[in-house]
This record gives structure tokens, sequence and C-alpha cells, in this order.
């Protein structure tokens, strides 16, 4: 089984995707078939998709929250935290993943790039957002309290990131910083993502404009495997902790 290439000067940026938790029991997307209720998930996770039909959204982030309840983390996700525990201030995580399992393992530097499901705020008025386990009822999207007490109704929204949605500036700035402080140094590995989510998926470019060497684990090709210098293919819960053993 090949290593992952860590000496003691070696930065490594990982980016998760759904498969890293799929040993979780979280269904990936693709796994999914990617819709929702009939609907493409890319419909029911945009904000048009939002203020057309709240409570069917509502339903999708309220099932999505249900469905963690009782959910622990894998071996990959522990194979990731012994690897930051091991490199510290050398290492950054990325996930696309909103499920919250990378913090449950222990990660401190970690970059939330799409949001936390566990996570709401209002549609309209700048309070900040707030920590939210409801599972709201099927006929109940929920209205934001301050809003209400000035007079207005609003509807809180899960704190994602949706499809056409800026990503946080602060995220892709740091991101940066980090690929262009490591440079030749850097080695970046991708886990469990198909790669067709911008800007995730164009990571591994920016890996190797600096001269950084890339590593994707996957169950299987993704889209833009050809991208990467190594492929590993297999499940991240049993090739990982291989791959990371120190
Ligand atoms: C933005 C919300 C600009 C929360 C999500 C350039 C080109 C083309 C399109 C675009 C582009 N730039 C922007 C776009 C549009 C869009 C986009 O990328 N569209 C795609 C579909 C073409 N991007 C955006 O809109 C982004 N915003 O760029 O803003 C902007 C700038 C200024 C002003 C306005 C706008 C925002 C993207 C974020 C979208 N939100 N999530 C939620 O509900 O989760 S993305 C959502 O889908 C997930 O978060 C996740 O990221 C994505 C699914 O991807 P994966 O995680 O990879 O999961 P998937 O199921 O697809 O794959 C799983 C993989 O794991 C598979 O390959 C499988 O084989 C593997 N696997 C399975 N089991 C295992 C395994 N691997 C290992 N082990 C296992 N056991």
């Amino acid at each position: 089984m090949e290593r992952l290439p860590v000496t003691d000067t070696t930065h490594v940026l990982v980016l998760t995707g759904a498969g890293i938790s799929a040993e979780s029991g979280i269904p990936t997307f693709r796994d999914a078939g990617g819709l929702w209720e009939g609907h493409d998930v890319r419909e029911v996770a945009t904000l048009d998709g939002f203020v057309r039909d709240p409570l069917l959204v509502w339903r999708f982030y309220s099932q999505r929250r249900a469905a963690l309840d009782g959910v622990v983390v894998n071996p990959a996700h522990h194979a990731l935290a012994a690897l930051e525990a091991r490199l510290g201030e050398r290492f950054l995580l990325v996930t696309q993943n909103i499920d919250g399992l990378h913090r449950a393992a222990g990660h401190t530097r970690l970059i939330e790039l799409h949001g936390d499901l566990m996570r709401s705020r209002c549609s309209r008025c700048d309070r900040p957002p707030f920590e939210d386990r409801s599972v709201y009822r099927p006929n109940v999207a929920p209205m934001c309290g301050r809003c209400r007490a000035a007079g207005k109704d609003a509807l809180l929204r899960p704190d994602v990131v949706w499809f056409g949605e800026p990503i946080d500036r602060g995220h892709l700035a740091r991101i940066e910083a980090f690929v262009r402080a490591a440079g030749r140094s850097l080695v970046f590995l991708a886990v469990g993502t198909s790669g067709l989510v911008e800007p995730a998926a164009s990571l591994v470019d920016a890996a190797r404009t600096v001269g950084g060497h890339s590593w994707l684990v996957n169950a299987e090709p993704p889209a833009n495997a050809a991208r990467f210098d190594h492929v590993v293919l297999g499940k991240a819960g049993t090739t990982l902790p291989a791959l990371l053993a120190a």
C-alpha cells in the first residue's frame, strides 16, 4: 500500500466530499441519484428553489438533520484528525460536507466551505447564524423571531451555501494563502468527492500551479481524476488509514 509522502516540511491540504461520510451511513449526493422528492438536488439546493417552495427545501434539510441522529465518525475521519495532530500548522482541511463529522473527529484547522447543516440564519436580517438542530414539521417553515419583533415576516434558512451563491471570501483567501506558503512542499489530498462542484473541484489545479503533488482517494474515478498525480481507488474508511499511517 502506497503512503502519502509526508516529510517534516510537507504541507498537506485536504479536500473532502460526501464519500468520506458514506461509511458513517450518510448517503452521498450521487447515491441518492441527485434527486429529492423527484426534484434535482441542484434545484432544491438553490435560493430560487427556496423562494419557490421553502417548505420543500426545509423538508430536505430537516430530513438530513434527522438522518444525522446517531451517526458517528468513521476511520477515515479519524485518520485525517491524526494527520492534523501530527502536522499542526502544516495541515488544512477543506470540506464540502455540512454534516459536522470532521469537527466531531476533533479538527481545528478546518474550513466548512459549504456551511453547516446544524446552523440556520435569517433570510432577511443580519443577525448572526446560530446553532439550530431543529427538525421542523413538514408543513412548517421557521420564521425569524427578531424580524417578527420588528413587525416583519422573514423565513429562516439553513446556513449553507446553495448553488449560485458565493463561497465565503475569507475561506478562499485562507486556502489560497496556505497553498502559496506551501509552494512545492504542498501535497493536496482529495477524498470522496465526484469533483463536479466548483470552486472546490479546481483546488487540484491550484496545487499543481505551485508545484505541489496531488492525490485522490475515491471509490471510483471521478470527473476530474486525470488532474491528479496519484489516484487510489477504494473506500476511504480502509484506504485512508493505510495511506496516512505515520
Ligand atoms: C459559486 C449545499 C459563484 C449544502 C452544495 C464553474 C463551472 C461550472 C459551474 C460552476 C462554476 N463555478 C460555479 C459554478 C456553479 C456551481 C457548480 O459548481 N455547479 C456544478 C453542479 C456544475 N457552483 C456554485 O454555485 C458555487 N458557488 O461558485 O459562486 C458566485 C460568485 C459570486 C456571486 C455569486 C456566485 C457553490 C457550490 C456549493 C453548492 N452547495 N451543498 C448541501 O445541501 O449540502 S454542493 C453539494 O453537492 C455538496 O455540498 C457537495 O459539495 C456536492 C456533491 O459533491 P460531493 O461531495 O463530491 O458528493 P458526490 O455524491 O457528488 O460524490 C461522492 C463521491 O464519493 C463519488 O465520487 C463516490 O464515488 C465517492 N464515494 C462514495 N463512497 C465512498 C466514496 N469515496 C471513498 N469512500 C467511500 N466509501
